[in-house]
């Protein structure tokens, strides 16, 4: 009893699993019997044909039952499974219906013949769906995007033989001018996508600037939901990424389908800030600097003022409170320099690191 019960626990995944194989090896079993007795011909078989059709079928229908016999047994898909059985009930419906033997029967078979039908469309390819897709758009934004599409790291090779690795388990919050040099230029890409027939995707990815028509490929068949683009070799400008979803792999070739979704401006940034207006001006023995920093591509992140050889910097305040605009005007006040004339240094970096310095000399006391 017991090895009856553990027999039927091992085997019945395994049945429910491989359901469309073990019926279409029945379906090919009923099919072939059925053409050996149309090939045989003992005479009923061809005077039923000749009765209903009014001509010898009974050989080209035996051919034609061998045939899709070994079609079954070579394609045991579900779909092809449940479009033979389909065919069978048809042809099984047409017989009762020529030979005067509609009834009760006719019924079953058109409920099962609708089931067949409706297993064999829900086998249709289906187009993919991306649900979400983001750039960010500076590296250290990666981490704290709200997606959370997948908890193992991800490892992927750059162009040039470097392994990067993404985890976003691991938050590793920062200013983006902490990281190395080479991981500035890269940009994240996350996205979520879905198929409803469970067919694995593969993605592509391609870029536009903003003013041209043409994308660029940047990667294809990728198979993760993450990519990272090193834009190192990319000029500065603003960039739309192109995400494409397709089923193709999954499919028959013509059959595969695909869905795209357009996400950015990713902006590139390589230049520095720059300047205006900055004065300074003594307040007592104060010196206040005064002046405004603006950047082309990002927003201004910070401005320090050091001072003839002290290697300190001194952090400026936005005059708004916030470091949030592609401009931005700042003030410090440096007290108790010794009198005198200093050569000041005035360093502003963007949010991606970029920095640039501008020099002015003030006066204290006579
Ligand atoms: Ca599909
Ligand atoms: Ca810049
Ligand atoms: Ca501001």
């Amino acid at each position: 009893m017991l090895n009856a019960r553990r027999l039927v626990a091992h085997l019945a995944p395994r049945v429910a699993d491989a359901w469309p194989a073990i019926f279409a090896i029945a379906l090919a079993v009923v099919l072939a019997h059925s053409a050996v007795s149309h090939l045989r011909d003992g005479g009923a078989i061809a005077q039923h044909y000749r009765d209903v059709l009014g001509l010898d079928a009974a050989r080209a229908v035996g051919i034609a039952q061998l045939v899709a016999a070994a079609g079954l047994c070579v394609q045991a898909t579900r779909a092809m499974t449940c479009a033979a059985f389909a065919a069978v009930l048809l042809i099984a419906i047409a017989n009762q219906a020529l030979t005067d033997r509609i009834g009760i029967d006719t019924v079953t078979t058109s409920l099962v013949l609708a089931w067949a039908v409706t297993v064999a469309w829900g086998e249709v390819n289906q187009r993919p769906k991306i649900d979400d897709f983001t750039v960010y758009p500076v590296p250290g934004k990666f981490y704290e995007g709200e997606l959370n599409v997948r908890r193992e790291p991800i490892t992927q090779e750059l162009p040039d033989g470097r392994r990067v690795q993404f985890n976003s388990d691991a938050p590793k919050k920062g200013p983006a001018d902490a990281l190395p040099a080479w991981a500035q230029g890269i940009r994240p890409l996350q996205w979520k996508a879905s198929d409803p027939n469970g067919d694995d995707l593969s993605y592509r990815l391609s870029v536009r600037r903003e003013g041209e028509t043409s994308w660029t490929p940047i990667a294809n068949g990728v198979a993760n939901s993450l990519y990272a683009w090193d834009t190192t070799s990319w000029p500065d400008g603003r960039y739309q990424v192109r995400l494409v979803a397709s089923d193709e792999d999954e499919n028959p070739p013509g059959e595969g389908l695909q869905d795209e979704m357009i996400a950015g401006p990713v902006v590139l940034d390589r230049s520095a800030p720059s300047f205006a207006d900055v004065t300074t001006r003594l307040e007592g023995t104060t010196a206040v600097v005064h002046g405004r920093a603006s950047d082309a591509g990002l927003y201004v992140s910070r401005v320090d003022v050091g001072f003839d050889d002290d290697p300190t910097w001194y952090p400026a305040a936005p005059d708004d409170g916030l470091w949030d605009e592609p401009s931005e005007a700042f003030t410090l006040k440096l007290e108790g320099l010794p009198p005198g004339e200093h050569l000041l240094r005035v360093r502003v970096s963007d949010a991606l690191g970029n920095a640039g310095t501008a020099t002015r000399t003030v006066r204290i006391g006579r």
